[in-house]
């Protein structure tokens, strides 16, 4: 079975489009997993814990055969492969990679909660992802992304910093 899914990228730490370049090559090296889409790169204000540097994120689409726990076990080995250190919740990361979406599924397990619990309420993840795909609804509901991206707050704190085109060719 062929499923899709979206990530969202975040780092703090280093050359921070180094990192978000390297992350993606890695998962393009996957073997079950194949790469649709990448957004421009966004540079984005700290969000919980704010007394850290800024932010580069950027979300991903991809065809997968992987199961969601096959995918989080290839996230979680990219973040160890750049140096991810957990020091601080919500802290500065060398790269966190998060599952948004996985089809359409509502999936809530110890290791995995999908949609991504806090997705909506976040612009560094809903405006590069609707970049991608504006069309897209969430589980469980009937309202487009669109519609979302217009009532989230914070909105100002994330500005493009490099085009899809210029930062990433698939
Ligand atoms: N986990 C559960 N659901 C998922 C999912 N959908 N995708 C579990 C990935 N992981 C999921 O994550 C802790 C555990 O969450 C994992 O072991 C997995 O089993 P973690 O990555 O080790 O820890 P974390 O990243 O510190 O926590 P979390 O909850 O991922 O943090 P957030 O909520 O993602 O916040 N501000 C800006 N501007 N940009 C950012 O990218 N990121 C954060 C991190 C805070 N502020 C930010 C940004
Ligand atoms: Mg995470």
């Amino acid at each position: 079975m062929i499923h899709e899914a979206y990530l969202s990228l975040g780092t703090n730490m280093g050359n921070r489009e180094d990192q978000l370049k390297e992350a993606v090559r890695q998962l393009e090296e996957q073997k079950s997993l194949r790469l649709l889409a990448v957004s421009s790169i966004y540079e984005t204000d700290p969000v919980g814990f704010t007394d850290q540097p800024s932010f580069f994120n950027i979300v991903v689409k991809l065809k997968t055969s992987m199961t969601p726990d096959e995918l989080l076990a290839a996230c979680q080995e990219i973040e160890n492969k750049l140096g991810r250190e957990r020091i601080v919740r919500w802290g500065p990361r060398t790269i966190d990679l998060d599952i948004l979406l996985y089809n359409h599924d509502n999936i809530k397990s110890d290791s995995l909660i999908i949609p991504h619990p806090r997705m909506t309420e976040r612009a560094f993840v809903l405006i590069p992802l609707a970049e991608i795909d504006t069309a897209i609804t969430l589980p469980g509901t009937s309202l487009p992304l669109e519609q979302y991206v217009k009532n989230v707050q914070g909105k100002e704190g994330v500005k493009l910093w490099k085009t899809a085109d210029a930062f990433y060719r698939l």
